[in-house]
């Protein structure tokens, strides 16, 4: 059994954070495939794993933890990877943490559900997540044109947890180089990091079954 055991599937940027964390720190990990689509998440069994009903879930040893930004927070002491040196940088780190989770990732993840996986086509409320989405990655945006790094010139868990669902962004018809060219050059550094690897390499789950 792998040292660390990460409760995910493959469509999820989210579980995706806890993932490459874990890829790029070359830590021992195994999969636990989730099976969403089918409702696994709904089910009594799965809410005594995590009451939130959500993935991602890390067992490690006899810890359990959800949500992604204490999971990034936990592995980067764990690790030694990822978590700033100061203070100061921390602090950095948890605010970008927050900003993803709160207007990031919120509404480019339920956008792109509906669009990919709900068929919703162009509707009053997709145009309106595309405006927050917007929005949030314009700012995103504006910071990496100064910097190569959210926080500054090394990577953290803060770029982790924001480029969680960023790498589907065919799925949400954002083009990088044309809507924002320095998330686009971002990401690209990222994906040269050793141990890279796209949400669906690396974690179970894809291609969906037809329906
Ligand atoms: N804030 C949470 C969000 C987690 C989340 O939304 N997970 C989705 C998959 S991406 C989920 O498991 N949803 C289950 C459900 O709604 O039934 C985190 O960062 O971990």
């Amino acid at each position: 059994m792998a040292e660390y055991r990460l409760y995910c599937f493959a469509q999820s940027g989210n579980a995706y954070k806890a993932a490459l964390m874990l890829a790029l720190s070359q830590a021992d990990w195994e999969a636990r495939f989730v099976d969403y689509f089918n409702g696994e998440t709904k089910t009594p069994a799965f809410r005594e794993v995590n009451e939130m009903g959500e993935v991602p879930v890390l067992e490690h040893g006899d810890q359990r933890l959800c949500q992604s930004g204490v999971i990034l927070d936990y592995l980067a002491e764990r690790l030694g990877r990822f978590g700033g040196e100061t203070p100061e940088q921390r602090r950095e780190i948890l605010r970008w943490l927050l900003f993803d989770n709160h207007k990031l990732t919120s509404y480019t993840a339920t956008l792109r559900f509906m669009l990919a996986f709900g068929k919703a086509g162009d509707t009053p409320v997709t145009r309106f997540l595309r405006d927050r989405s917007n929005v949030a990655l314009g700012t995103l945006d504006a910071r990496l044109a100064e910097h190569d790094f959210v926080t500054g010139a090394a990577p953290t868990i803060a770029d982790i947890s924001l480029c969680g669902y960023l790498y589907f962004n065919d799925e949400f018809d954002v083009v990088w180089s044309r809507d924002f060219p320095a998330i686009g050059r971002w990401l690209e550094r990222i994906a040269a990091m050793p141990g890279w690897a796209h949400p669906y390499d690396l974690m179970p789950g894809h291609p969906l079954p037809a329906s």
